[in-house]
């Protein structure tokens, strides 16, 4: 399979995607996205690639993904938003429902939608250069792919609402201090070693357990995602209606710092 945003590689029974835009820090696109739907989709219906287990990280030194394509975005009116997140959390629920092993190695930014990324992913190994955050509010958005929802499973709801509602970025330490990271390594090429050893470890056990265990901890861990997720689609909707959103997204896209209207007090609305 030939894409263009994507690189895969396999090794034996694991499978290796690389997200492979790094002049723009491998932010999502539509592009991106998509790709690895159709990747994804193959997979799971084919699986013709005979793997076992998955690796997910992103091209060069300084990002694993910096989040949604956010000049994409810029251009986006509230429907093609909702589209969009979508087509996001298509991706992330895809990686849940593969039925094997999927490790993240995070590499630099994992940030917005790159960290929900990493989280769809069974777990996460970092490198020490690796950076973590959700920081959609300093664009007037919330997170769409899941963040609100796995964020909240990862580290609890304390650490989640901190780390969301601040934007904050977290160095490898601290993201492994608060459960969000499971091993942090000195060089790229150690997360690698070990994230092969632990699946070549996993691939010696039952694949056939290893997918129940995977199907039950996803379905246990919280209540009910989907309801969660439609909650969030809903809430990413009235984001992109706002003129926060707006604000937020022309001023990165012009290098400046956002002006938000302190005074107006966000109401959240549930649609029918
Ligand atoms: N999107 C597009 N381009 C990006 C990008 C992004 N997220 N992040 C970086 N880039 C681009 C930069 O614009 C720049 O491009 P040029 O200007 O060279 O053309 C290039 O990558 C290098 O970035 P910088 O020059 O900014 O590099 P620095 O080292 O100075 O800064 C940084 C690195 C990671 C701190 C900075 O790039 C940054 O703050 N990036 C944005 C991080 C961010 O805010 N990420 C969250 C995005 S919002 C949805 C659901 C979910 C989402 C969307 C929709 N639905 C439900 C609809 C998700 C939202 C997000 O992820």
């Amino acid at each position: 399979m030939n894409f263009e945003t994507i690189n895969i590689n396999q090794e034996g029974a694991i499978l290796t995607v690389t997200i492979n835009r790094p002049r723009k820090l491998n932010a999502l696109s539509i592009k991106v996205l998509t790709e690895m739907k159709i990747l994804l989709k193959t997979i799971r219906e084919k699986n013709e690639f005979d793997i076992k287990g998955m690796i997910l990280t992103g091209a060069g030194d300084k990002a694993f993904i910096a989040g949604a394509d956010i000049k994409e975005m810029s251009q986006m009116n509230p429907r093609e938003g909702e589209n969009f997140g979508k087509l996001g959390q298509e991706v992330t629920t895809l990686f849940e429902a593969l039925p094997i092993p999927i490790i993240a190695c995070v590499n630099g930014y994992a940030l917005g939608g790159g960290c929900e990324m990493a989280m769809a992913c069974d777990f996460i190994y970092a490198s020490q250069q690796a950076a973590f955050g959700q920081p959609e509010v300093s664009l007037g958005l919330i997170p769409g792919f899941g963040g609100c929802v796995r964020l909240l499973r990862f580290v609890g709801a304390g650490k989640a609402k901190e780390l969301i509602y601040s934007g904050k970025i977290v160095g490898a330490v601290e993201a492994k201090e608060i459960g969000l990271v499971n091993r942090i390594f000195k060089t790229k090429t150690e997360m690698f070693e070990a994230a092969h050893e632990v699946l070549e470890l996993m691939f010696t056990k039952s694949p056939i357990a290893i997918s129940i265990c995977k199907k039950v901890i996803n379905a246990v861990d919280g209540e009910n995602i989907n309801d969660g997720l439609e909650i969030e689609k809903q809430g990413f909707r009235e984001s992109f209606e706002s003129p926060e959103k707006i604000e937020g997204v022309a001023a990165f896209l012009e290098k400046r710092k956002p002006v938000f209207n302190q005074s107006l007090i966000p109401t959240f609305q549930k649609r029918a």
